[in-house]
């Protein structure tokens, strides 16, 4: 089994605003809802289940199922298609005696074959088996409509008739899911694009957007079901280009600024059920991407109004972030997850945080500057002195890259978060990118998180048709693997990569990937 990360997990005490939880609360959204039926049964081929190196499954032949009956040992599979998310019910009805014994079934709901293939009894992964999605019921009585009373995220859907009796069998009609979602497909603009595959991933992002927007922007329907700092920002950025809704975005703004620790620090994700609980995990680089979200909102949505309000919480998470400074003025590093940045196991975190600090601190210039705020000249000293100690420290002229950590470590992610903080001319930083692609450093990036931050790097510096072949090469490469939504954690060199020690855990509609629609859309790639 694979280690777990060291993430600091210590509860601290939230000093909760109860006006930014009311405001966020009168944002909740109703969901919109549709009924979906399934396309065929049995239909998952060996070929899909061989892409990743998945154990093939026996698959009887769809017309032997079709509006068959089943008895004790029996298995088939639906395909409803495409990805959904939602609740769903089914009509069971017996067929022979009456029944005398209950039925005993067992349903297993997948984002993909994978889930369908491997025994779920086989998981050996360090986060919790519990989000896989199975259930076993009791039927005790028959004919009747069964309706499932928890949310699934899934296209597949396993049968395993456990028991029934020996004197009857069961059929099964009208199996049906009510899909949810808070995003309106309606005030998406049709894309005219000449590219096939671009429309294709266009279409695919939006997906993974839709599936992800429910009462808050959660990270992914299977798993965590929560909202992240960072993924929300990804998912907001996507979302003003397509579903427009900006009070979605600020209702989880607002939350975030409802429940701060002690100190001001937003926590890196949200419970929003049975209250809202700031979870016990705070990350250096996604408290401060709280700045970049409320920027973000603010250019997209000009409400000056959410501005003002927040303001005082996103220059709160800068001020805790330059407590971490050393007397050089560089992030404190150690080996303990104080920054996400990526899921890789080998990952410093150093240069890319230092990065993001910086970042952070010239979208609250600009914020200050837009509300006159007497805070603008010192966040831009520092901003200035800040950058400078991250030339002075962490830029080896030499080899042409920013180095981090006491192993002065090479990383993709060091480089697209120094190129994206703009800490170098912008000629130079731009050769910084395409050194970057042409000399591959070894420790690479893991999830479309940081594939994002990349393409937004290629486009900063003028590299748009870069950005549009990387696009085509990693999200492209993914709808070719079988997504219907994009994933979680996508490796191409290593396509049975899972950060969690086992592909069946994966998230499989992720929010933090549902970032090509915003790219193609806004910079009309
Ligand atoms: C995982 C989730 C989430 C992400 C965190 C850091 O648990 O995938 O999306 O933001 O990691």
């Amino acid at each position: 089994m694979k280690n777990k990360p060291k993430i600091q997990t210590n509860k601290r005490a939230i000093k909760r605003n109860e006006y930014f939880i009311n405001t966020a609360e009168q944002l909740k959204p109703q969901l919109l809802q549709t009924t979906v039926r399934p396309d065929n049964l049995a239909v998952v081929s060996a070929d899909r289940l061989a892409i990743h190196g998945w154990r093939a499954m026996a698959v009887s032949p769809a017309e032997e199922l079709g509006g068959g009956d089943y008895g004790k040992g029996d298995q088939f599979i639906l395909d409803f298609g495409t990805h959904l998310v939602g609740y769903v019910s089914m009509y069971i009805k017996p067929i022979g005696s009456p029944p005398d014994a209950p039925l005993r079934l067992r349903l297993t709901f997948g984002e993909m074959p994978v889930e369908m293939a491997e025994p779920f009894s086989e998981y050996n992964g360090w986060i919790s088996s519990s989000w896989l999605q199975e259930e076993t019921i009791y039927i005790d009585m028959m004919p009747g409509q069964v309706e499932l009373p928890r949310r699934y995220s899934f296209r597949y859907l396993k049968f395993d008739i456990l028991d029934t009796s020996p004197k009857y069998r069961v059929a099964f009609d009208e199996v049906t899911c009510r899909t949810v979602t808070s995003a309106d497909s309606s005030r998406v603009k049709p894309l005219i694009h000449e590219d096939q595959m671009m429309c294709e991933i266009d279409k695919v992002s939006m997906k993974t957007l839709q599936n992800c927007m429910q009462d808050v922007f959660e990270d992914g329907p299977k798993r965590d079901r929560r909202l992240w700092l960072g993924d929300l920002r990804l998912q907001a950025l996507s979302d003003y280009e397509t579903f427009q809704n900006y009070d979605l975005v600020k209702r989880c703004l607002y939350l975030f600024a409802g429940l701060p620790d002690a100190k001001g620090q937003v926590a890196a994700n949200l419970f929003t059920a049975p209250e809202y609980i700031a979870d016990d995990t705070y990350f250096f680089d996604y408290s401060l991407l709280f700045v970049s979200t409320l920027y973000d909102y603010y250019f997209a949505a000009n409400d000056r109004g959410t501005l003002s309000d927040l303001w005082p919480t996103a220059y709160r998470q800068i001020e805790l972030a330059l407590d971490r400074l050393d007397e050089r003025d560089i992030v404190q590093d150690d080996d303990s997850w104080y920054s996400f940045i990526d899921w890789h196991e080998k990952l410093n975190k150093q240069a890319s945080s230092q990065a993001i600090l910086i970042y952070a601190m010239k979208q609250a210039v600009k914020l200050a500057e837009v509300l006159e705020s007497g805070k603008r000249q010192c966040l831009n000293k520092r901003l200035q002195e800040i950058s400078s100690a991250a030339i002075a420290h962490l830029w080896d002229k030499e080899k042409g890259f920013f180095v981090s950590g006491q192993e002065k470590q090479i990383s993709w992610a060091s480089q697209i978060w120094m190129g994206l903080a703009e800490v170098l001319p912008p000629a130079e930083n731009r050769r910084l990118m395409q050194r970057l692609l042409s000399e591959k450093p070894a420790i690479g990036l893991t999830t479309p998180y940081m594939h994002h931050y990349l393409v937004e790097a290629l486009i900063l510096v003028g590299e748009k048709e870069k950005a549009i072949s990387h696009i085509k090469g990693y999200w492209g490469e993914m709808m070719k693997d079988g997504a219907d939504a994009f994933w979680e954690a996508y490796d191409p060199n290593d396509k049975a990569f899972s950060p969690y020690g086992s592909q069946l855990i994966n998230s499989y509609c992720h929010a933090w990937s549902c970032t090509p629609a915003y790219f193609i859309r806004k910079y009309r790639l």
